[in-house]
C-alpha cells in the first residue's frame, strides 16, 4: 500500500446483513423487486472482496423492519477521528439511525449526533483529501448539510456543500473517488463544475450506473455490468475487481452504499 495513508485506505468496515424485506426496498420508478437470495449473494461477494482488499469487516444482523437497512452507508458517516450519526431523509429509513448507534458506540470513542432537524443520507457524502463534499439532494437538505458541516469541522476536516443533479438519488450515485487527484463522474455531474480541482474521468453514455465505484486500498471495485467503463478504467491501470450489483441496482443502490469504511489507527 502506498504511503502516506490516503482517504481510500481502509482497514475497517461495518456492513449489515440484508433482511428478507429488502424486496420492498425503496426505488424511483418501476423497477422489478430484487430477490432476497440475489441481494444476499451480492452482499456475500462484497464482504469477501472487502476482506481480500485487507479490510476487517464487522457484520451487523439484519433488520426486518427496515427494508433498506443493508445500505448501511446512509444512517452514519465515519472517519478515523470519529463517527457522526445522520438523519436519513426517507421516512421509512429514519429508524435506521437509532439501530446503528450501539455499533458506533462500540467502535468509536467519539460519536457525534447531527444537531438540529435537517436530513442527511451518507450516500450524499464524498470524502476527498481536501474536503468532505456534501451533496444537496431530495434526501439531504440545506439544514442537514450545514449541521453536518459543523460536525465534520469538529472532527478536524473541512466540508463543502455542493449540488446533486436533479433526479439523481444521491451525490455518490453519480461519482466516486479513484485516487487522491481523480474522480469518476457522470457527464451530467461533471458539467456542474464541482470537480474542477480534480482530474475527472467521465462515464461512457448509457453506463451511468457504473459511476458508483469503490476504491479500497489497492483495488477499485466496479459494477460488473458496464464493460465500456471497465475497459476504460483498466486502460488507466486501476486494479479492477468487478462486482455484481444487478440486484441491489433494482432498488437504486450501488457499491458504496453497502458499507461504512474507515482506517482504525494503531492496527
Ligand atoms: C434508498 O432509496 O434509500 C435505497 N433503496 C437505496 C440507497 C442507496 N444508498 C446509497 O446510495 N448510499
Amino acid at each position: 500500500m502506498s504511503s502516506p495513508r490516503s482517504v481510500y485506505h481502509f482497514n475497517s468496515a461495518i456492513v449489515r446483513e440484508p433482511s428478507h424485506s429488502v424486496v420492498d426496498g425503496l426505488r424511483v420508478g418501476e423497477h422489478a423487486s430484487p430477490t432476497y437470495e440475489g441481494v444476499k449473494l451480492e452482499h456475500d461477494a462484497y464482504i469477501a472482496a472487502m476482506r481480500q482488499a485487507g479490510v476487517q469487516v464487522t457484520i451487523l444482523p439484519a433488520l426486518e423492519a427496515f427494508p433498506d437497512s443493508v445500505f448501511v452507508e446512509d444512517p452514519a458517516l465515519v472517519f478515523t477521528e470519529g463517527a457522526i450519526l445522520l438523519r436519513p431523509g426517507a421516512a421509512s429509513r429514519a429508524g435506521e439511525a437509532a439501530a446503528i448507534v450501539p455499533a458506533l458506540r462500540d467502535t468509536f470513542e467519539t460519536v457525534l449526533d447531527l444537531p438540529g432537524h435537517g436530513y442527511v443520507d451518507g450516500g450524499d457524502v464524498l470524502t476527498t483529501p481536501n474536503s468532505v463534499m456534501i451533496g444537496l439532494s431530495a434526501r439531504t437538505d440545506k439544514a442537514g448539510a450545514e449541521a453536518l458541516a459543523v460536525c465534520i469541522d469538529k472532527l478536524g476536516r473541512k466540508a463543502r456543500l455542493v449540488a446533486t443533479p436533479e433526479g439523481v438519488l444521491h451525490f455518490k450515485t453519480d461519482c466516486s473517488l479513484l485516487d487522491d487527484e481523480t474522480v469518476l463522474s457522470t457527464a451530467r455531474l461533471a458539467r456542474s463544475g464541482v470537480f474542477k480541482d480534480f482530474r475527472h474521468i467521465i462515464i461512457p453514455d448509457g453506463e451511468e450506473q457504473a459511476a458508483n465505484a469503490l476504491r479500497v486500498n489497492d483495488v477499485l471495485m466496479v459494477p460488473s455490468d458496464y464493460p465500456r467503463t471497465i475497459e476504460m478504467l483498466d486502460k488507466l491501470d486501476y486494479r479492477i475487481v468487478p462486482m455484481k450489483t444487478a440486484e441491489i441496482g433494482r432498488i437504486d443502490a450501488g457499491l458504496s452504499c453497502l458499507s461504512l469504511r474507515w482506517y482504525r489507527d494503531g492496527e
